[in-house]
């Protein structure tokens, strides 16, 4: 608008016949974009019909005027005659004048011109009426389209009408019409009236009503506007700041006779209508009183996902991968458009079927799928995967995003072409969950996107029993789509084909914006929450009306039979036929005595398992390097490995501290991580790395991306310099979300058990946003639905006086999840043989330590035939003498440089040994005993910087006390319980400190107790 408005400011007075030759000249023939060459020196102030959206219109006929001066009407060509005759800006129509604007001189001149031409002002005004009339529709025509199958609801909540629009609720009363128009026109909103609605007026190029037609008569531009956006589907678009899209919608909806469907077209609408249905009334038959959250009232879901299928698959996607909650007719899609066989499905209904897996397993409408079969539309091959999920709504969303951005690029699907999601979501959820937000907000970012999502909205009007009105302050449960600029189709779901119109053009969409869509399904819920709830108690009204209303089914059968498209005998033979594919599916049913959850996963992993599940390998293999890699990896680290490449003077001075650790033989923490993920890239596994501020790092320690300081945006990753057959590193600093972006990466790591994936803290108390991926999926997604996870999280933890907030990544919930057994010591040793659900998952990474002097390693440590520790045992003096020792400190973390610090400032080396646990769970039960078994005369002490009720002391004290057959107490030396994770004050934080290392050296402190 902007810049159309400045072009149309710029028209510059010259004659007809030169402006046409120069005009040509410069633009496409066909084109009918305004060129800059044609100035109109008029500001836009000085002429009010240029302000606004009127410009665009002015804009056509001026274009129009250029080519042929007759080509418009003849006021036109007065008006734009005297502009080039030098009629002054803002006098060439206007009446009145406003004084302040020009010369008393100017004013006369004008008025004479304007009392010359006494048609013009009405004239041109009226155009502009219509232009805005036709605006006012785009934006606001959704407003009043008919989109509640019930008719009771307004699906933006508000009734009224938008007073720019000439539209009635009953468009078919003409009265009622008339009304509307005398009240828009008489001292006018438009200043047109009745006898203007048979006039004729030119449509400017942002409409495409006219079809063939460049000009229409009133009532007819009227009748069209109403047409295309005022029925079954409403169109919000306009608010999509890209002429080029809002064109390509426009054109989709408004041309005349678009929405045609071929009687083919029609009978499959039909035949999958009746699957849809008949699905949900066999299993209400044979399951009368199980929930199964079935679709009636939206079964027009299954043509429309499948519609948004064929459509993809014609336009080149062979892989959806979709994601939808337990809700309205996940079983139906299972079975009608992921084509899940219906005997497995049936199967699951029956209480006495045995699950073959260990783990919890999950209910049936938690499970996921993965199908690869032949589209019987396209005839391609199309792959399509459910992935699994848990109760908590939009939970799923960011999964799907990040399994889907996995696959494309796997398979170096660059642009989406291929690969492409598809995400279903309830009214009230869509509205009410962050995650939504978050989701969306990752759409548009490069390391992010998945080139477009479909989503579909199952807009039943109502969230379990509560009423939107009470659920949503804004106008659609979908308004939280604008923020990314998808445009959003609102389709009545009681008339099918219209519903198939947007789902076929949202999926146009997707292949050539490759952005987000949304399709909002406005239909009802047919029965309770679920099949045993009674909605009366709170939606009474509503729930009359249900009643009342005819299956979408039934209706369309109707529409096609009075039509002749089929006859009711074709029409009862397709449900006898789908009823027979059911009841022979259900009879094989009852052969399956076994329920494998295998079956159901979302994300196999060929070659991984053996034929019973279990991972091939679960060995620990060395993790050492050697010295010429490690040398090889430093000195990447170290440098730029790209010419011409200027960095700051700051980092020029941390790769030179880097180098020289590399000469030393040395690493810290950020170089040591070098280290790990370059042999990895090696052995080609990719990495991706992703969270806030990952790429250089929140303590700056990292830098894995230099920036040019000369040149906006180039940048270099080492990391993809280090060999030339490597593994690609991917390393992308997030939005802010933990949730979403967390999601996204456990999504990312389903895809491939060949890969790390990371997602990273900024700090790691902040991973608690993000709760619901933690407890619902990464924890117990093995068990619940026998699907591993190769994801890892960095949170960075430490006490280091820095307040409540920022010290605690809370390894005591963490530690809570783990299934493995405090009071069972493991009967073999091997780490392979405990079970845990957090696997490895969790490093609590340090913050200070990273510059630590002390916490840095040597080449040594890490060369052929070095593994991961579990333990560290003691090493010093007091490993040299163990019958001498008084105290067995054992601990995790930074807290044993405070207590190696202490030990030697008290110079008790020789009496308290210091065992540190690098891995906690699974327990390391057999290297403790070893470390306890050396030092026999040593109390047992656990020491942590955190408080007692946080941490580990809980976790550890258990185990410990199992590991020792509980011969022994296990004291604790640490912190108060407290409700904060960390004092605010940094005295108290220092007192605290001194005070458990006063604890852990006091060799009498337990006296006492014993
Ligand atoms: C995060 C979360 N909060 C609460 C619930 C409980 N719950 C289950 S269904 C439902 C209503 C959902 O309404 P809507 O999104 O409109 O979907 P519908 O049930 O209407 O299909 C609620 C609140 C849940 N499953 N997940
Ligand atoms: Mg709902």
């Amino acid at each position: 608008m902007f810049h159309l408005r400045t072009c149309a400011a710029k028209l510059r007075p010259l004659t007809a016949s030169q402006t046409v030759k120069t005009f040509s000249q410069n633009r496409p023939a066909a084109a009918r974009t305004f060129q800059q060459i044609r100035c109109y020196s008029a500001p836009v102030a000085a002429e009010p019909f240029l302000s606004g959206t009127s410009s665009n219109y002015v804009e056509e006929m001026y274009c129009a005027w250029l080519e042929n001066p007759k080509s418009v009407h003849k006021s036109w060509d007065i008006f734009f005659r005297n502009t080039n005759a030098g009629a002054p800006p803002g006098t060439a129509y206007q009446s009145p004048l406003p004084l302040s604007r020009g010369s008393l001189a100017a004013v006369a001149h004008a008025q004479s011109l304007v009392e010359a031409q006494p048609n013009v002002d009405k004239l041109v005004e009226d155009h502009l009426a219509v232009q805005s009339l036709i605006r006012a529709y785009q934006i606001r025509g959704h407003h009043v389209a008919q989109l509640d199958p019930l008719g009771i609801l307004d699906a933006d909540l508000d009734s009224s009408v938008p007073a720019d629009i000439i539209s009635s609720t009953d468009k078919l009363d003409l009265a009622v019409f008339k009304e509307r128009l005398r009240m828009l026109t008489v001292g006018g909103f438009y200043g047109l009236d009745e006898s203007d609605l048979d006039k004729v007026f030119h449509l400017p190029t942002t409409t495409f009503i006219g079809g063939q037609e460049s000009a229409l008569p009133l009532r007819e531009i009227i009748r069209r506007l109403e047409m295309a956006y005022c029925q079954h589907i409403g169109v919000e678009f306009m608010f999509i700041n890209d002429l080029e899209q809002c064109q390509w919608i426009r054109q989709k909806f408004e041309t005349p006779g678009i929405m045609q469907f071929t009687n083919e077209e029609k009978r499959t609408l039909l035949a999958r209508l009746v699957r849809s249905t008949r699905f949900e009334e066999f299993l209400q038959r044979k399951w009368s009183s199980e929930k199964r959250f079935g679709l009636e009232g939206c079964e027009v879901l299954i043509p429309a996902l499948k519609t948004i299928i064929d459509k993809s698959s014609e336009n080149g996607v062979d892989y959806v991968i979709m994601g939808m909650p337990h809700r309205y007719g996940r079983l139906n899609v299972l079975a009608n458009v992921i084509r899940k066989e219906l005997e497995q499905i049936f199967c699951q209904f029956d209480s006495k079927l045995e699950a073959a897996d260990e783990g919890s397993g999950d209910v049936k409408y938690h499970l996921g799928m993965y199908h690869r079969r032949i589209n019987r539309v396209t005839d391609r091959n199309i792959t399509l995967s459910l992935v699994a999920n848990p109760s908590h709504l939009e939970a799923a969303d960011p999964v799907v995003m990040g399994k889907t951005k996995a696959e494309q690029f796997y398979c170096g699907d660059t642009e989406g072409k291929k690969v492409m999601s598809i995400l279903l979501h309830g009214d009230a959820a869509f509205a009410g969950q962050g995650i939504v937000y978050e989701t969306f907000h990752l759409s548009d970012l490069p390391s992010y996107t998945t080139h477009g999502t479909v989503h579909v909205v199952v807009n039943n009007q109502i969230g379990f029993t509560t009423d939107p009105r009470m659920a949503r302050s804004s106008p659609y449960p979908t308004d939280v789509a604008r923020v990314v600029n998808a445009p959003i189709f609102h389709v009545n779901s009681d008339d099918p084909e219209a519903v198939m119109y947007v789902c076929k053009v949202a999926a146009e969409w997707r292949s050539t914006f490759h952005k987000d869509v949304v399709v909002d399904l406005v239909c009802y819920r047919r029965n309770g929450h679920n099949e045993m709830d009674e909605p009366m108690f709170t939606q009474p009204l509503m729930y009359k009306q249900i009643r009342k209303q005819k299956p979408v089914l039934q209706k369309y059968a109707e529409v096609l039979v009075s039509q002749g498209v089929v006859n009711q005998p074709e029409y009862e033979e397709e449900i006898s036929k789908y009823d027979k594919i059911c009841e022979e599916a259900f009879a094989r049913s009852k052969d399956e005595k076994i329920l494998h959850i295998k079956h159901w996963l979302d994300s196999p992993w060929p070659g991984f398992f053996t034929l019973d599940g279990q991972p091939r390998s679960m060995s620990c293999p060395s993790t050492g390097l050697t010295e010429d890699i490690l040398t090889h990896i430093g000195n990447v680290a170290s440098s730029v490995p790209v010419e011409n490449f200027t960095i700051h003077g700051g980092l020029s001075r941390i790769l030179k501290t880097r180098g020289e650790m590399v000469k030393n033989r040395t690493v810290d923490w950020a170089l040591a991580e070098y280290m790990a993920f370059g042999s990895l890239l090696k052995e080609g596994i990719h990495i991706r790395l992703s969270g806030q501020d990952v790429e250089r790092g929140t303590f700056s320690h990292r830098h894995h991306v230099l920036h040019d300081q000369n040149v906006d945006k180039r940048t270099c990753i080492p990391m993809n310099h280090l060999w030339p057959n490597q593994a690609p590193y991917t390393v992308c600093n997030s939005s802010l979300s933990e949730y979403g972006v967390l999601g996204f990466e456990l999504g990312f790591a389903m895809a491939s058990p060949n890969a790390l994936v990371l997602w990273e803290a900024q700090f790691g108390d902040f991973h608690n946003t993000a709760q619901c991926i933690i407890d619902q999926f990464i924890c117990p997604g093995q068990a619940k639905w026998v699907r591993q996870n190769g994801i890892v999280l960095l949170l960075p933890h430490g006490m280091e006086g820095m307040g409540p907030e920022h010290s605690s990544a809370r390894p005591e919930r963490f530690l809570q999840m783990c299934n493995d057994d405090p009071d069972v010591l493991p009967v073999k040793s091997d780490p392979s043989q405990a079970y845990c659900s957090v696997f490895q998952l969790i490093i609590f990474t340090p913050k200070s330590l990273l510059r630590h002097p002390e916490a840095r390693s040597s080449f040594d440590e890490m060369l052929p035939g070095t593994h991961f520790q579990r333990v560290i045992p003691e090493d010093g003096p007091a490993a040299q003498n163990p019958e001498n020792v008084k105290r067995l400190l054992f601990c995790t973390g930074k807290v044993y440089y405070d207590l190696t610090r202490e030990r030697k400032a008290r110079d008790m080396v020789g009496q308290v040994a210091i065992t540190r646990i690098e891995q906690l769970s699974p327990f390391p039960f057999d290297l403790l005993l070893k470390e306890v078994q050396k030092y026999p005369n040593a109390e047992l002490a656990w020491c942590q910087e955190e408080h007692k009720n946080q941490g580990y002391y809980d976790y550890v004290k258990p185990r410990l006390r199992t590991t020792i057959s509980r011969a022994k107490p296990v004291w604790y030396a640490g912190r108060d319980p407290a409700a904060a994770p960390a004092t605010g004050n940094k005295k108290t934080h220092l007192t605290e400190l001194q005070r458990l290392l006063d604890t852990a050296f006091d060799l009498d402190v337990f006296k006492n107790f014993s």
